[in-house]
């Protein structure tokens, strides 16, 4: 039902995404294969493109190569939108993705200021590929299309296609958090990084708090008028929208998932294998802002301050391999293989495995299951814009059961109260909430998961588009032929939707 409400809301218009990341990697071998990407952006959109049954997505294909700049039709076995690769070179891959994007942008947005590298021939390289991509949008561009860039791979995207199309509304959301103006403020090209995102109609973060964050930083690093209460920045010629809006999931199909017999039975088994009473579960990709290493250290301090539970609990860690081309997270990898290693060591008996880890993506079905299997699941980021997670994990206990202890650092808390907080730098704190998280009384937990799940629910991903799409200004003339009436009008609708 959500995303019929979507595509009644767009109408004729046609939903231009533009990210970094493709949701597929394209494979060349003998024959072109393709392999989903694995992240939460993707992970978000997708099913919106499947239910719309139309729309475009701009993005670079995983491959460096010169023939990647192609159309391919979505998903394979049953198209419903078209994939228009960008092409980049190696070059470009490795100064902007690789660079200024993951060495700068990342560490900043996540409050690891002693991680960042900025180099200049990298911000040269971002700007380049930020031009490749302004370059395909209007290759591809048709009237009426609303163009929504994705996250801060493409932040000087929107003021590179304003400069093109002055009536074009054009969105921007940003998955990371926006953090305060004193660590912002280091990147030594935030000027032009902040003009460029102010190319946008509409600026969308997950929380209130990274959104005031970018509002203080406008007015401090360009010195322009902005509103708090409103949440709008005063250009010369306009205004931008900035807008709290936290992302959701698709709820109903985690929940359809989560009861369909073929999940149950997968649970029963993985619970099975394990011989443990209870099960502890992390899902990430593999990430220095996901805190899976500071986890296995909360974990194992519990097994060492709580005998009691050795043999009876077991901690089943997924990581998706990420980034593997930069060196530091390969030696992430490295520690993270070494403190599982150690935490066995110490504790493994009679059988009995404390820890499993499974370094891959696993399909849906699968993590289904293990969200179904899990009587505790920690999402424990040191920082995260919102975390999907967590989310997935509430929306499939559809009996109400099992914990979710989250990060005070992770934008989903401000969402999810009734969670067990955490923490996740101070490993007792860790330790001492699992315990407290597995011996919760039954009625206590099932109160406070029934809660979240109605929360989860009802924000949903359909939620989420609705209340973003709506912010979009919907002008007269080029990029748009409806005039203001229809925005009004839409505004009415998405008003009318979030209503019921
Ligand atoms: P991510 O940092 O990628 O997203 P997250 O929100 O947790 O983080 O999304 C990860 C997604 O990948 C989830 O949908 C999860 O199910 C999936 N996933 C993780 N490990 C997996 C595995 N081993 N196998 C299969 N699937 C796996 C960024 C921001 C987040 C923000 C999202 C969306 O960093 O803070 O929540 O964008 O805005």
């Amino acid at each position: 039902m959500p995303f019929r409400a979507i595509t009644e809301l767009l109408g004729d218009r046609r939903l231009v995404v533009v990210s970094n990341r493709a949701p597929v990697d394209v494979h060349r071998g003998v024959e072109r294969r393709f392999v989903p990407t694995v992240g939460g952006m993707v992970s978000a959109l997708m099913p919106v493109f499947k239910a719309a049954g139309r729309g475009l997505w701009i993005a670079w294909s995983g491959e460096s190569s010169q023939k990647s700049q192609e159309r391919i039709p979505l998903p394979a076995d049953d198209p419903s939108f078209m994939l228009r690769c960008v092409q980049l070179s190696e070059r470009d891959v490795s100064g902007s993705y690789y660079g200024l994007s993951n060495r700068g942008l990342w560490p900043l947005a996540h409050y690891f200021v002693g991680r960042c590298q900025f180099r200049l021939e990298q911000w040269h390289s971002y700007r380049h590929v930020n031009e490749l991509f302004a370059r395909v949008v209007l290759e591809e561009l048709r009237p009426k299309d609303l163009v929504w860039v994705q996250d801060f791979h493409l932040a000087t995207l929107p003021g590179l296609l304003r400069e093109a199309r002055r009536n074009l509304p054009i969105g921007l959301f940003w998955h990371v958090p926006f953090p305060a103006w004193a660590v912002f403020g280091i990147l030594p090209w935030r000027r032009p990084l902040l003009e460029g995102m102010l190319g946008s109609d509409v600026i969308g973060f997950h929380v209130q708090s990274y959104a005031r964050n970018f509002l203080a930083c406008v007015e401090r690093f360009l010195g322009l008028p902005v509103d708090y209460e409103r949440g709008t920045v005063t250009l010369k010629d306009r205004q931008v929208r900035v807008v709290a809006w936290p992302i959701g999931i698709d709820a109903e199909g985690f929940e359809t998932l989560a009861r369909a017999p073929d999940v149950q039975l997968r649970a029963a088994r993985i619970r099975r294998q394990l011989g443990s009473q209870q099960m502890i579960l992390g899902v990430d990709r593999l990430d220095y802002t996901k805190g899976i290493l500071e986890r296995l250290q909360g974990y194992e301090r519990f097994l060492e301050q709580s005998p009691a539970f050795r043999r009876r609990v077991t901690f089943v860690q997924i990581a998706v391999p990420s980034r593997e081309r930069v060196d530091e997270y390969r030696r992430m990898k490295r520690e993270i293989d070494e403190s599982v290693g150690r935490i066995s060591g110490r504790f493994t008996s009679d059988g009995w495995v404390p820890v499993r880890y499974l370094y891959r993506s696993v399909p849906p079905l699968d993590l289904a299951a293990h969200y179904v299997a899990a009587d505790l699941a920690l999402v424990t980021p040191l920082r995260d814009g919102m975390n999907l997670v967590a989310k997935e994990y509430v929306a499939s206990r559809v009996y109400d059961d099992g914990m979710l202890m989250l990060s005070e650092f992770a934008g989903a808390a401000e969402g999810l109260p009734e969670a067990v907080r955490v923490n996740p730098y101070n490993i007792d704190d860790v330790a001492s909430q699992i315990r407290a998280a597995l011996t919760m009384p039954r009625e206590e937990s099932s109160e406070r998961m029934r809660r979240m799940r109605a929360r989860v629910k009802r924000e949903d991903i359909g939620w989420w588009l609705r209340g973003f799409l709506g912010e979009f200004p919907l002008p007269s003339g080029a990029g748009a032929t409806r005039g203001d009436t229809d925005a009004a009008t839409l505004r009415r609708a998405v008003a009318d939707v979030a209503n019921h």
